[in-house]
This record gives structure tokens, C-alpha cells and sequence, in this order.
């Protein structure tokens, strides 16, 4: 797949907000920081569709980006933003499960978890949730330039087992600074959009 058109379609906080469930959907979720907007913008080849931050916890909405008029990708508000206030955490939850339990349309939630450390216990949680939906099976490991190739394979290989992933289960290391591992992650895409 190229993508050749990538447009915000909408931005919300509530399911009323959402656009209609007539496209399928593949959503992105992760911690704050953990390089969803450089992601996307990679993917989209656009240098500011979505914003990239260098203060994390901003992004508090749900944005869904209608690609090449065919499909969306859904950023998803990121979590364990340590100075969130309790009442914030709780309405990410709240808006979360929302869209996550009740969207027909959506295929997959692409987990996303930064390759130089052990995923938080929070990561480990979204893991479990998207298991029990049926929405896991691709997780994109961020920021592969910051590691060597040995420890590539080896926190690969670490990350697998605490998210407890079988041998069907995809990772897919992406950095959006070498600009690689996006082309491997558009050809799943497409997969996935044909079944
Ligand atoms: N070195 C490197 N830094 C990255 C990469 N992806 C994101 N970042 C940086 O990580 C920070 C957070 O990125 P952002 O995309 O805003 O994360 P988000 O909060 O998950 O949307 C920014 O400072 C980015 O420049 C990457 O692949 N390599
Ligand atoms: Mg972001």
C-alpha cells in the first residue's frame, strides 16, 4: 500500500463525535511518548498531520485520520501520563472502553511499545484488555534507531514474552527518525484490510 491521501476526519471525545462506522478501522494505542504521532506521520509521509509533542499527555481526544478515502487509522489517547490528574485517567478510561467495546468497525488495535524498555505494567493492562476483545496480534515496537541490533533482538525477544505473545503475533520495529519498519507495517495493513 502507498497512502497517498491521509486527512483529519474528526476529533472526539464522545461517540456522537465519531464519524460514521462505514470504513474500517485500525487504531493506535500506547503510552504518552511512546511516538504515535511521529508514527503516523511516517506512515502518511505528511511531517505534521498529527502533532508530535515533546511534552507528553497532550493528545486527550480520539482523532480519526480517513487514509486514501478507504480505511481510517484511529490515534488513540495515550496513557500513563504520571501527571494526569485521577479525574483525567478516569475519563480516558471511560472514552476508551467506549470506542474500543462498541466500535463494529474496527479490525485491530495496533499496540505500540517503545523498544528500549520492559513494558509498564499499563502496557501489559491495554495487552490483556485488547486480547480479551479480540483486537491484539500487532505490536509495533518505536524507536528501534535508539538500539543496536543485538539489543534489538534481545528486547524483541523480551518484550514478546511480558506481553505474552504466540508465535502468531506480530512486532514490528519502526523508527520514525531512520524513517524504517513502516513499509513491513503498511503491507500487514493491507492484509488485513483484504480479509
Ligand atoms: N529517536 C526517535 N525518537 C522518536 C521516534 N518516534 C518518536 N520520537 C520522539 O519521541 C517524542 C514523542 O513522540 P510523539 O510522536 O509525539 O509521541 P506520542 O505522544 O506517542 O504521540 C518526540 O520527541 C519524538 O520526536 C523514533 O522513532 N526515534
Ligand atoms: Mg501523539
Amino acid at each position: 500500500m502507498i497512502i497517498k491521501k491521509a486527512e483529519l476526519e474528526a476529533v472526539a471525545v464522545k461517540p456522537s463525535q465519531y464519524p460514521e462506522d462505514n470504513l474500517t478501522e485500525i487504531a493506535f494505542a500506547g503510552r504518552s511518548n511512546v511516538g504515535k504521532s511521529s508514527l503516523l506521520n511516517l506512515l502518511t509521509n505528511r511531517k505534521s498531520l498529527a502533532r508530535v509533542s515533546g511534552s507528553p499527555g497532550k493528545t486527550r481526544t480520539i482523532n480519526f485520520y480517513k487514509i486514501n478515502d478507504s480505511f481510517r487509522i484511529v490515534d488513540l489517547p495515550g496513557y500513563g501520563y504520571a501527571k494526569a490528574s485521577k479525574s483525567l485517567t478516569q475519563g480516558w478510561g471511560e472514552m476508551m472502553e467506549k470506542y474500543l467495546e462498541n466500535r463494529q468497525n474496527l479490525k485491530i488495535v495496533v499496540q505500540l511499545i517503545d523498544i528500549r524498555h520492559e513494558p509498564s505494567k499499563q502496557d501489559v493492562q491495554m495487552y490483556e484488555y485488547l486480547k480479551y476483545y479480540g483486537l491484539d496480534g500487532l505490536v509495533v515496537l518505536t524507536k528501534a534507531d535508539k538500539v543496536s541490533r543485538n539489543e534489538l533482538n534481545k528486547n524483541t525477544a523480551m518484550i514478546r514474552k511480558s506481553l505474552g505473545l504466540g508465535p502468531d503475533d506480530l512486532t514490528i520495529p519502526v523508527s520514525a527518525l531512520k524513517r524504517t519498519g513502516y513499509d513491513k507495517l503498511l503491507t500487514v495493513f493491507d492484509s488485513l484490510l483484504e480479509e
